[in-house]
């Protein structure tokens, strides 16, 4: 017995041609409200760490990678400039002295374009005045709307001390920004946080004691009370083994887990990040390594109770993870994450997705670190994921589907935040 459409206002019944589903497809991609899952933006609560304005924009780390390409050696004296002198030199650089032509660059410029600005013609000190006139709530909202998302997960680490002051007793802060408990330190570099939790008044040490293993999870628990968030996260190296006896291995095991499945909380783990490659770089110094899936499987196998978040920052372990969700219920597989957020690898991630995963997945997430870079972060993604749809969606009726803009409605639904929701209410 087929289930009943949820009917949609609106929306027309009745088989779609293929050039009708072309056009649904793409007004459906381009109007739908997502569920940015992971960012690293912040509303004007946070105070400082709320970045917006075309310098923010320009000495984005991926930006500032690119421009030391071009820059002969000496990377302290560019640190040392002010922001808007780095700016400048970007822009020269990336925009004045050669067309900017690559994905962050033309991220710049669909951002400038799409708020109605002309970045050829409007010079910096343009540009500048425009945004500085922008009220922050209005103008979060503004570019909220203008990118379609209507809500989206931030990076809350309980170690930065420029988050503190917004954690404070009472504080409210704008419901369409989601916290998201971030404690790479805590896994990958234990001995120093063991020292810094102590000063908080744990008593924890740098070994794995049973007292230092309660200890974490009292923390652990300490900063859920405060920051109610939707998923904890960690970034990994390649190196990362499991079932191992390191102590990355044995706190995700031993407390971590039973933490979070305590707590009803999915463990979002990104694998795959060499950080300080090119330490000189900063932010920018960080590279991708080919990470050992296997050992994801061997941890989630082990842990059925728990629920698990996955993207790797390898195009060479995409397919494997693909797989390794076909085999896991409680693994949900979401975004080109970074290095993979090129329209190259998102269509080919985007195909492969859909043909193992179906609906079950979340194909994007931003990782904007600027306000406004959720604009083009989605205009982007948007342009690529409709594209691989049209093309599954015509593939479906050429099998023999009679294809609805419900059907097409609903799945991109899912894959923009819907299955996420129910994966987290499974
Ligand atoms: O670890 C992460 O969450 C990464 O997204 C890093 O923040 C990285 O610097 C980044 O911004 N990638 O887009
Ligand atoms: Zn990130």
């Amino acid at each position: 017995m087929k289930k009943p459409l949820l009917k949609r206002d609106g929306l027309r019944s009745g088989a779609l041609s293929l050039a009708a589903i072309d056009t649904a497809v793409k007004k459906a991609v381009a109007s739908e409200q997502i569920l940015d899952i992971h960012t690293h933006v912040y509303p004007p609560s946070f105070g400082a760490l709320m970045l917006s304005g075309i310098d923010e924009l320009l000495i984005y780390h991926y930006l500032v990678a690119e421009g030391f390409r071009y820059w002969p050696g000496d990377y302290p004296a560019f640190w040392k400039l002010p922001k808007h002198v780095q700016a400048e030199r970007i822009w020269q650089t990336l925009f004045v002295d050669r067309s900017p032509i690559s994905e962050a660059a033309r991220g710049v410029v669909t951002t400038l374009h799409r708020l109605g600005l002309q970045p050829r013609q409007n010079n910096l000190a343009t540009l500048r005045a425009h945004f500085a006139s922008q009220k922050p709530e209005a103008w979060v909202t503004r570019c909220m709307e203008i990118a379609g998302v209507r809500a989206l997960g931030m990076t809350n680490s309980p170690f930065d001390p420029a988050e503190t002051p917004a954690w404070a007793s009472g504080l409210r802060h704008d419901p369409r920004f989601i916290p998201a408990l971030r404690i790479d330190s805590l896994v990958l570099d234990w001995p120093t946080t063991s020292q810094l939790l102590r000063g908080r008044g744990y008593d924890t040490t740098a070994t794995l004691t049973t007292k230092t293993a309660n200890e974490m999870r009292r923390f652990l628990s300490d900063c859920t009370k405060r920051m109610q968030p939707a998923y904890v996260m960690i970034s990994m190296p390649p190196t990362f083994r499991y079932p191992n006896r390191s102590l990355p291995a044995s706190i995700i095991e031993r407390v971590l887990l039973p933490f979070c499945a305590e707590a009803g909380l999915p463990l979002a783990l990104m694998p795959g990040v060499r950080r300080h490659v090119n330490p000189s770089l900063l932010l920018a110094g960080d590279c991708v390594g080919l990470a050992d899936l296997e050992s994801y499987s061997q941890l989630i196998a082990a842990h059925p109770l728990n629920k698990f978040l996955l993207t790797a920052l390898a195009r060479e372990n995409q397919h494997e993870l693909c797989v390794m969700a076909r085999k896991f219920r409680n693994l949900h597989v979401f975004g080109c994450w970074w290095f993979t957020n090129i329209p190259s690898l998102i269509e080919e991630m985007t195909r492969m997705r859909i043909e193992l995963l179906g609906w079950s997945v979340t194909l994007q997430h931003s990782d904007a670190r600027v306000m406004e870079q959720l604009i083009y972060k989605w205009d982007h993604s948007r342009a690529v994921i409709g594209k691989v749809l049209v093309e599954k969606f015509c593939d479906l009726s050429n099998s023999g589907w009679e294809v609805t803009e419900q059907d097409i409605a609903e799945g991109v639904h899912a894959v923009f935040g819907g299955s996420f929701e129910e994966f987290m209410k499974s």
